[in-house]
């Protein structure tokens, strides 16, 4: 069951007792129902508080004081509440009207509620989504307040109190003020229509499109909860490599239904859209972005989305890039592009988030990596204010590791959002454990040194740099249909870090962890400490087994699973998405020379940053191959040569797995044997890649360096050929199906 993973004191039998009505009322309300341990209850668990903790609560909570309105969101901000109190406190906390005794929580906004405008609350300060949670004397009682300017806003404010419940932090004198720093803070689905989703591994999409209208799925609105808990207020219905259907009148009807659904929580709705729709949908010959058809089309378009969504958030593109669509046909550029469709959506206060993963995968083009920016760089000042450029974290594609994308703070006269990918597609998928507040963190803090020291990414993208007003975060989502949300427990912390990072990106990523331990599983140091340590080491150990120095794209190319560093161009495969153009290996070195005498890459950069990343000397060791080519043999600062390195990441990270792995064995007592099990077996199964990965990896460097190996360096256990002979073909969430390989006759080496 899943309170046995509760260790605090208290006797057996009542805690028995209060489990038993706790559980009953988590039954009742969404994220609770049946099969308690399978991880579906996320970080909202609720689960009963006991000892000195309860009785110190119970005093801090003895009634709730709604407002007087019975807005959708007042009423989910008091479910909430009620069910998170009832559940840790173990008793129903009642209702009042007014404060009538210590300990009574007193939640609205000075609108609703008469004794919070008496109060003369500070809450310019928090703004149109932040609030402010304090310990009051109201009417002669200790209380604690939970106001707000909107609805919204105490929603955020309940979600923050009992998480201050959850994670035992004391609750009887607060002075908390919070407001998100980023304004759009969306989560991007790559949901299809046809219910697959686009490097999706936690099952099917969420999104049942058969269904709707009609039927709204109870998942939906636990969806909501749980994004409203960390202050998601976006989402991105459908792929980036978008259907035009989702703009026909009978998916429309079905995304205003959704909409509906997730609204009370905050969260708007936002579409993927093809730049082919005028033609696709609207029949017309061209969608060139200059022609007036196009534009009134777009206009028509708009206009009959928002009779639909009347809240429509907006757009999201992805136009000339992987053969999607783009202005670049027409001749035209990418704020020509953007500003259509910006200007049809500006009327209604609609957004276009307007990616700049543009590139070509012409044999001939230039570093893939220095595209974007060439691109977008000289159109600064030309997108509309309603154009907010979405980059990814780097100037690639989601790898384990890349320097940050030189376009952040280089467009002063744009407005800049960051995208990431929460799901991870380049990092082993649902089975490995990753935790990516590190990588999430490690991208908010690079410093781009655009306007000097402290030009950091999260101050771009908050607009505390240039003064944007729009500014957006958007998470690639990892959420599917499967009952535990994102096919593993720890992968459920990638979502939850996301959303924290999204609402304040200074905020520590060991902080994060450690909060959602204590929520996801228990408050007992003697688990939270190994665990929070354990996910802090975690994605270093992928880098190490996958891409360690400064590599990058050296899996497998179409389901970007296990390791490929062989891959090479091809008559179907394009130079850019082969491993060999990123690796440049060749018997004299390994690394792709991005200095002026190479692609020069550096040049996109600040120049303080440009030159650490030139210098050989100088560049960071974890990013040498990036920006470096050089002899296998060259010396790094620790002495060892590059090929000696090389080999002991691959063996360090294989190394750190299975020190997760015995971490993990050891913890069984604290946690309920379904989410035990799927995390034990799921470290196996990543022990298994890391080990695949090392020996294969070692086996093709080997190959192309004529290198022996060290002593403390074992062989692969197969030859090279063995290793680019294995595959597994299918992939979830790989597009389009088609087996990039067939596994032979012969015994499974991994
Ligand atoms: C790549 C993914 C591909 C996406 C693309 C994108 O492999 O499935 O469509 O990113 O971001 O990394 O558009």
């Amino acid at each position: 069951m899943f309170f046995r993973g509760s260790t605090e004191s208290g006797g057996r039998k009542s805690r028995a007792l209060q489990c038993i009505a706790a559980a009953a009322l988590l039954i009742v309300g969404g994220l609770g129902t049946a099969r308690a341990a399978d991880g579906h209850r996320l970080w909202l668990r609720y689960v009963p508080v006991h000892g000195r903790w309860l009785e110190r609560y119970r005093h801090a909570a003895t009634e709730l004081v709604p407002p007087g309105a019975r807005r959708p969101t007042v009423r989910d901000t008091q479910a909430e509440l009620e069910r998170g109190l009832a559940g840790m406190l173990g008793r129903a906390v009642p209702s009042a009207a007014h404060v009538t005794a210590g300990g009574a929580i007193l939640f609205g906004t000075p609108k609703d509620s008469a004794r919070i405008r008496s109060l003369r609350l500070d809450l310019a300060r928090v703004g149109s989504q932040g609030y402010l949670i304090r310990t009051l004397t109201v009417d002669g009682h200790r209380a604690t307040v939970i106001a707000g300017n909107t609805d919204i806003g105490v929603l955020y404010g309940a979600f923050r109190f009992l998480r201050l419940m959850q994670t035992r932090r004391p609750i009887s004198r607060l002075d908390i003020a919070s407001r998100p720093k980023i304004r759009f803070r969306v989560l991007d689905f790559w949901d299809n229509l046809d219910g697959t989703v686009e490097r999706g591994y936690a099952g099917s999409s969420i999104w049942k499109w058969g269904e709707l209208p009609q039927y709204l799925s109870p998942r939906y609105t636990e969806l909501a909860r749980a994004c409203a808990s960390i202050g998601i207020n976006g989402v991105v219905l459908n792929n980036v490599n978008a259907s035009p259907y989702i703009l026909t009148p009978l998916y429309l009807e079905k995304v205003a239904a959704l909409a509906g659904v997730l609204r009370p929580y905050g969260i708007r709705v936002y579409l993927s859209v093809p730049f082919s729709a005028p033609i696709t949908v609207g029949r017309l010959k061209t969608a060139d972005p200059l022609a007036p058809a196009v534009q009134a089309w777009w206009r028509k378009k708009v206009a009959e989305i928002y009779r639909y969504v009347p809240d429509f958030g907006g757009f999201l593109t992805k136009a000339d890039s992987e053969g999607e669509p783009g202005p670049e046909q027409y001749g035209r550029t990418q704020a020509q592009g953007a500003n259509v469709l910006a200007r049809a959506l500006a009327h209604y206060g609609g957004i276009v988030m307007w990616r700049t993963f543009v590139y070509s995968t012409n044999p001939h083009s230039e570093d893939r990596v220095m595209q974007a920016y060439d691109i977008f760089k000289p159109l600064d000042g030309k997108f509309d204010q309603n154009v907010i450029l979405q980059n990814k974290n780097g100037p690639l594609d989601f790898q384990p590791r890349e320097p940050f994308n030189p376009l952040f703070g280089a467009m002063p006269k744009s407005n800049e959002m960051l995208e990431l990918e929460i799901t991870k597609e380049y990092l082993g998928q649902q089975t490995s454990l990753v935790y990516l507040g590190t990588l999430f963190q490690g991208a908010l803090r690079a410093d781009t040194w655009q306007r000097g020291r402290g030009s950091t990414v999260a101050r771009v993208i908050d607009g505390s740099l240039y003064g944007e007003r729009d500014t957006g975060i958007a998470g690639v989502a990892n959420i599917g249909s499967d009952r535990n949300w994102c096919g593993s427990i720890f992968n459920q912390s990638n979502w939850y870090a996301f959303g924290r990072l999204a609402w304040n990106p200074y905020a520590s990523a060991r902080v994060i962890a450690a909060d959602w331990v204590r929520m996801t599983f228990t408050n007992n140091p003697a688990f939270v400490r190994p665990v929070v340590h354990m996910m802090m080491i975690s994605r270093e150990a992928v880098v190490d087994y996958m891409d360690p120095l400064g590599l990058a794209s050296q899996m497998e190319a179409g389901t970007h699973f296990g390791p490929g560093p062989w891959v090479h161009p091809g008559p179907h495969m394009p130079p850019d998405w082969s491993s060999t153009y990123y690796s440049r290996a060749n018997a004299a070195g390994i690394g792709f020379n991005r200095t002026a005498t190479g692609s020069d890459a550096v040049s996109q950069y600040a120049p303080h940053v440009a030159a650490k990343f030139a210098s050989l000397k100088r560049c960071p060791p974890k990013l040498l191959l990036w920006f470096h080519h050089v002899a296998w043999t060259y010396r790094l600062r620790t002495g060892r040569t590059v090929w000696d390195s090389l080999l002991r990441h691959y063996q360090r990270g294989l190394d750190t797995v299975a020190r997760m792995r015995k971490t993990w064995a050891g913890l069984a007592r604290y946690v309920d044997p379904q989410r035990f099990r799927l995390t034990a077996d799921f470290l196996t199964i990543q022990q298994h890649n890391a080990q695949w990965w090392r020996d294969a990896s070692i086996a093709y460097w080997e190959s192309i360096s004529h290198l022996p190996l060290p002593p403390a360096i074992a062989p692969p256990p197969f030859p090279l050929k063995a290793y680019e002979a294995f595959c597994i073909p299918y992939v979830a969430g790989t597009p389009g199906g088609k087996p990039p390989c067939a596994p032979d006759d012969g015994p499974v080496p991994y």
